[in-house]
């Protein structure tokens, strides 16, 4: 056994799955999860030694790459500061500026310490709001794992085959609609039956979680207006497109103004965040200013805030086209060695998020996601693996480009992935 196995062995004694998060725990592609030391750039560095190019990106965060000096150099000087007051501090006040400079659907904005925790107490908000009881999602899309989301959820829910998870009720349930993603009539359907007791509508504006599904034309706009007609809110959950596709996000993108939005990954570089913010009118209802409750004892911590203000800093127009740039080259050379090797792939990408999909078609929503080769993922995936580059052990994943993803890096990806190819030929 190498130094990976026998710490998945002792792992798998002691904590569920032998992993804190069940997508890292390679079910649905095989062998063993190699348990990684370190990382710099790009590259991810295993216990025995082994260096991958990463596409995992710790799931979003990590846009400028790990280990970026600018960030590492923040985190230590906060460090020294201090890690935690349970009192407010100058950065929580700077981090917030920042995210409303780049989102001006954002006028107030609350931190909180995942994107879990920000889009619960966003659809909570919304409730109290609206009066209202009933949240719509996409099959397929994953907010998180707070109760009301685990219905048909995407991510590493739809992975293991459990998107309607034990534990949450039909008290839960009852309040929560599931529709399909890209389906406008179906939503339609739902709005015109119940839409007078419909507080919101949650959406990754670009999914994620099946895979990487962008809205087709008219989706997000027709989300917007049927939310204006039934007066229910719209959430754009950003957790992962939130200053990853655009400066300004996913509503930058494709300019739509949601009425709240949550944010996480990317605005705490790596380290544990999230964050929900939306017009003044809605978040001045947030204790203490208003009577909706929520609340976190590391809500803002100094750590946090100090590597995510180093990053959003960064993210400057010149990075986004940089990342256009390369995602793109990534996204073409993997359509064309796919082609020659005859293995009908759907690379689907917005900006830095991509996903190949081995399918005929393009793939538009869950079912389209689930028809396609899960199968032969995991065989691509294991030679990716074996040949150094580790993309996230999911076919119902996006993977993540970084600035730290130069055009040596990009070509090496593409040369393994055409080997790749051949081998399932
Ligand atoms: P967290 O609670 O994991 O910080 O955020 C939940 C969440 C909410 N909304 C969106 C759009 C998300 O993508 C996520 C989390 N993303 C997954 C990756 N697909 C997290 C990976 C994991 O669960 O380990």
């Amino acid at each position: 056994m190498n130094k990976s196995e026998k710490l998945f062995a002792e792992a798998l004694k002691i904590i569920p799955g032998g992993v804190n998060s069940p997508v890292r725990a390679f079910k649905s592609v095989s062998g063993t999860p190699p348990f990684i030391v370190s990382a710099k750039g790009c590259l991810l560095t295993d216990a025995d030694g082994n260096e991958y190019i990463d596409y995992i990106g710790s799931w979003g965060p990590m846009i400028l790459g790990h280990a970026h000096e600018r960030v590492t150099e923040s985190l230590i000087a906060a460090v020294r500061k201090g890690v935690s007051f349970g009192a407010p501090s100058p950065a929580e006040v700077e981090l917030a500026a920042e995210i409303i400079k780049r989102v001006p659907s954002v006028e107030k904005v609350r931190m909180v310490n995942s994107g879990t925790e920000a889009t619960m107490s966003a659809i909570r908000l919304a409730r109290a709001a609206t009066r209202r009881d009933i949240i719509v999602k996409f099959a397929g899309g994953y907010h998180g794992h707070a109760d009301s989301f685990l219905i048909q959820a995407g991510s590493g829910a739809v992975t293991l085959g459990i998107p309607n998870s034990p534990g949450v009720t039909e008290g839960v349930a009852k309040d929560t609609r599931v529709s399909g993603y890209n389906d406008l009539e179906a939503i339609k359907t739902i709005f015109a039956r119940e839409g007078q007791r419909i507080a919101a509508v949650i959406v990754e504006p670009v999914a994620g979680n099946m895979g990487t599904v962008p809205p087709t034309d008219g989706f997000l706009p027709g989300l917007r207006a049927l939310c204006d007609e039934y007066e229910s809110l719209l959430i754009f959950d950003e957790v992962m497109t939130g200053f990853r596709v655009a400066k300004g996000g996913a509503q930058e993108l494709f300019n739509i103004k949601p009425d709240l939005t949550t944010f996480g990954k990317v605005i705490g570089g790596g380290l544990p965040v999230g964050a929900y913010g939306g017009r003044n009118e809605l978040m001045s209802m947030i204790a203490p200013e208003g009577p909706v409750y929520q609340a976190g004892t590391l809500s803002g911590n100094p750590l946090a805030m100090a590597a995510g203000l180093a990053t959003l800093r960064l993210l400057d127009s010149a990075v986004y086209e940089k990342l256009e740039k390369s995602s793109k080259s990534l996204q073409d050379g993997l359509t064309k060695q796919a082609e020659s090797a005859g293995i009908p792939i759907s690379a689907q990408r917005i900006g830095s998020m991509i996903t190949v999909f081995f399918s005929q078609k393009p793939v538009a929503n869950l079912a389209d996601a689930s028809a396609a080769d899960h199968k032969r993922f995991g065989k691509f995936f294991t030679f990716m693996l074996e040949n150094g580059v580790h993309l996230p052990p999911s076919g119902y994943e996006a993977w993540f480009v970084s600035t730290a993803h130069d055009e040596t890096v990009i070509g090496n990806t593409i040369d393994i992935a055409g080997r790749a190819f051949e081998s399932l030929a």
